[in-house]
């Protein structure tokens, strides 16, 4: 029964950091419990990253306890886990627009708060990133502390271990807080995650947690026996934890620390930061998902869930479509292997794993050495298809130039979620991958119209021997039939949809569909469009497009790409040589600007990448088009 008064919540008198303070014990508990009830409320409705968060709720608490932010900096690795940092740095009042157009980031980010002293979105730049503010601190003779916040998955990234080589080298007094709850996405991978499973799973590590407390108690603020720990010793007599690989890196190792006891977490965090003056690396177990049952019990789907009302309908996605045509490859050639860098789940690759477990490798948050792996693997006649997403791939820029493409090794690129992606925003966008892609000799850049194109150009990826790149969009497909039996496309290749004598709209992947729409509302004004799939931003089909633009001299291209150095450019470019610029070229894609967060649909719309958008730019482009052709209705559009 309601009793008409809501109890006063401990989270809205929470401003600030400093507010947390006082809280006595079980008001830090209510506090703890409070947070997880709006995690999972505003989570469920906005979709996000829901089990990451539930993870660190006390972890989170502790450090703003323990830490003066923004004075002291938390910089927080991917920034995916940072939603209780937020609701306890004055961001309560708009958390419940998190992820939606025009609200907070589902990352850290550095126009948001103070607080955020670091942006993110992207794994393992946590160590660096405070270790460049650690060296400023020591060379302007300031005092701050600066404490990175890591997680076991993101700790597998190259990067990660850059940073910790010359924290190593340095010295230099910096805090790593290792959140280690045995996940990734899906479970971490590698010889790390071994090495942390054995300490987390050693039961004396458990009997050690049991007396824990009594154990940090007892130890006077600033002890170096925790630091070098040997507070399990003190309490067990004779244990050894395998610690060495952080001491050897220069750390001194404090831990295993429960993550979910607060006093805990503020005992050692306490003693890390007075801890002087080598760098301290905290190891602190968490349990991905914890107080949500249904989260608990499954951290891989709750890691990052969709929105409350999203159908995904019965289409399948591009992903799926993927998956799909990978096991059907698998099956049909055995030098086949897909290289997953920690994304599994992302590119649907389950069910060619629980086939072919041999030949689907999950190689960590390691896009860099993804790409080298499969140039390998390709020196001796194997067929590596690197399964990414556009955003990612930006990591390994050097080793698809000079490991796969420099040496002309037929590695695939099959990379997911190209272009507008949605609520992840700013970091996640996959703006940029034809750009950087299609300068790269020897590379082949490929986008299909819809999913049946898909299959049949990764088949031709599979046997083109070159490297080649098939890249296509975050969502579900068109609904066309699925051709049962591959074919090869030839390269270069492009189609022409539809013919027309006024415009060509000379379109890519994702954006033919609205393009043939748009000719379509064209049409109905008197406008009569010509369509052309490019199918390829490289090599382009010269003689199709020079054929087409040359009869309408009119051309507009569009991509879900960023219009500098894009497939626009590329087009513009080859009419340009070919016609002494007497052809008239415009080109719609995305501006030169980070793309923000929002639902697919409205940033579309936004940039004039739907068929309404695509019209109003052929109207608005051509003022020489016959004006009488049009109807009212398109005279409205251009105006
Ligand atoms: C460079 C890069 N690759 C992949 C991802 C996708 N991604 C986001 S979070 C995540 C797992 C991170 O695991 P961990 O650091 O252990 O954090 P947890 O979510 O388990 O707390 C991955 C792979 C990313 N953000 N950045």
């Amino acid at each position: 029964m309601e009793s008409g008064w809501e109890m006063a919540k401990l989270l809205d008198q929470i401003n600030s950091p400093a507010d947390l303070k006082e809280l006595s014990k079980p008001e830090l508990k209510q506090l703890a419990s409070e947070i997880r009830e709006e995690l999972v409320s505003v989570v469920s409705a906005n979709g996000g990253h829901l089990a990451s968060n539930l993870g660190v709720v006390e972890l989170t608490i502790a450090l703003h306890r323990v830490f003066e932010s923004p004075k002291d900096k938390i910089v927080w690795d991917v920034g995916h886990q940072a939603y209780t940092h937020k609701l306890l740095t004055g961001r309560r009042d708009r958390f419940s627009t998190l992820r939606q157009f025009g609200g907070i980031s589902g990352f850290t980010d550095r126009n948001e708060s103070e607080h955020d002293h670091f942006g993110a979105g992207h794994a393992s730049t946590s160590i660096s990133a405070a270790l460049g503010m650690v060296v400023a601190r020591d060379l302007a003779g300031d005092d701050y502390n600066v404490v990175a916040v890591i997680g076991d998955g993101a700790a597998t990234g190259g990067m990660a271990l850059e940073g910790m080589n010359q924290v190593g080298h340095l010295g230099s007094r910096l805090i790593v807080v290792l959140n280690d709850n045995g996940m990734s996405i899906s479970p971490t991978v590698g010889a790390l995650a071994r090495l942390l499973g054995k300490i987390r799973f050693d039961d004396r590590y458990r009997r050690a947690k049991d007396k824990g407390k009594r154990i940090v108690t007892k130890l006077p603020l600033g002890n170096r026996v925790w630091a070098a720990g040997k507070q399990v010793e003190s309490g067990v007599k004779g244990m050894f934890m395998p610690t060495t690989f952080w001491e050897e890196f220069g750390f001194a190792y404090m831990g295993p620390v429960d993550g979910h006891n607060v006093h805990e977490l503020e005992m050692a965090l306490a003693q890390a930061r007075d801890y002087r003056p080598e760098p301290i690396l905290l190891h602190v177990v968490t349990t991905k998902g914890k107080g949500y049952l249904p989260a608990e019990g499954d951290a891989v789907y709750f890691h990052g869930i969709p929105a409350q009302g999203i159908d995904n309908g019965t289409i399948p996605t591009y992903s799926e479509v993927f998956a799909q045509t990978m096991l059907q490859l698998a099956r049909e050639n055995p030098r086949l292997v897909i290289i997953t860098p920690a994304m599994p789940e992302g590119n649907c690759l389950s069910i060619v794993a629980a086939e072919f477990p041999e030949r689907v490798l999950d190689v960590g948050i390691c896009e860099q050495h993804a790409v080298t792996f499969a140039a390998g693997l390709a020196t001796e006649d194997f067929v590596p298809v690197v399964a990414i997403y556009s955003t990612f791939l930006q990591r390994a820029y050097d080793q698809i130039i000079h490991d796969v493409c420099l040496q002309d090794l037929p590695v695939v690129f099959a990379i997911d979620r190209g272009g507008i992606v949605g609520d992840d925003g700013k970091t996640h966008q996959g703006a940029f991958d034809i750009s950087y892609l299609t300068l790269v000799p020897n590379l082949i850049v490929a986008a299909p119209k819809d999913e049946d194109e898909l299959q049949h150009l990764l088949y031709t990826a599979t046997e083109s021997k070159h490297p080649m790149a098939v890249r296509y969009p975050r969502s579900a497909g068109l609904g066309v039939k699925l051709d049962t039996e591959f074919h090869s496309i030839p390269i270069g290749r492009g189609e022409l949809l539809r013919d027309g004598a006024d415009v060509a709209i000379v379109a890519l992947g994702s954006m033919v569909a609205p393009a043939l729409d748009a000719a379509r509302e064209l049409a109905a004004g008197g406008i009569e469009v010509a369509v052309v799939n490019a199918r390829f931003a490289k090599p382009l089909d010269r003689e199709l497009i020079l054929e087409v633009a040359g009869r309408t001299r009119r051309v507009v291209t569009v991509e879900e790409n960023t219009l500098n150095g894009g497939f626009g450019c590329s087009v513009a470019d080859l009419l340009h040589k070919s016609d002494g610029g007497g052809i008239q070229v415009k080109s719609i894609g995305l501006p030169d600007e980070f793309i923000e967060h929002g639902p697919q649909v409205a940033l579309r719309s936004r940039y004039g990448l739907d068929a309404e958008g695509i019209a109003r730019h052929v109207l608005t482009s051509f003022p020489t088009l016959d004006r009488a052709k049009t109807t009212t209705e398109y005279s409205e559009l251009s105006g």
